[in-house]
């Protein structure tokens, strides 16, 4: 059965010119996109969007990179699209992240690692409506 996730390309991956490299990639493995726009996120929003984080030491300073510049949100479908995406993404970890991954050939650091997916069902649909809330 078809699933939709929820990716953002991050400001790092998107002020290095990779949004066209990721895009490649988001359509090779079979993915379509549903809907995508740039915008450059306000406080709130990423706030309200890494709440599960809020305890962690590094809250500040990820919504802050976060906010940092513009990103490029997108909706995606696929079969599996959820751990798929996350397969194609990587460890979190771009060092740790599997060869031929988004996060090992675009991430920088476990901050600045090029993109996000979502998790889980209940995430992706909170992400997307967040995000596209039409
Ligand atoms: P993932 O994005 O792979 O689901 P999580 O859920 O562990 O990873 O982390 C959520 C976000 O927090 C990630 N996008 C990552 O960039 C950021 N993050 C994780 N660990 C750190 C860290 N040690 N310092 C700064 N940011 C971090």
């Amino acid at each position: 059965m078809k699933q939709r996730t929820f990716a953002m390309i991050k400001p790092d991956a998107v002020s290095a010119g990779y949004t066209g490299q990721i895009i490649e990639l988001i359509e090779r493995n079979g993915f379509a996109i549903l809907d995508m726009y740039k915008t450059t996120l306000s406080k709130q929003a990423v706030e309200v969007f890494y709440a599960v984080h809020k305890e962690r030491s590094f809250f500040g300073e990820m919504v802050d990179f976060v906010i940092s510049g513009p990103v490029i949100l997108l909706a995606l479908e696929k079969e599996n699209a959820i751990a798929d995406w996350r397969t194609l993404i990587g460890a979190t970890d771009p060092v740790k992240a599997s060869v031929g991954t988004i996060r090992k050939q675009y991430g920088k650091n476990v901050g600045s690692n090029a993109v996000h997916g979502s998790d889980a069902s209940e995430t992706a649909e909170q992400e997307l409506r967040l995000f596209f809330p039409n």
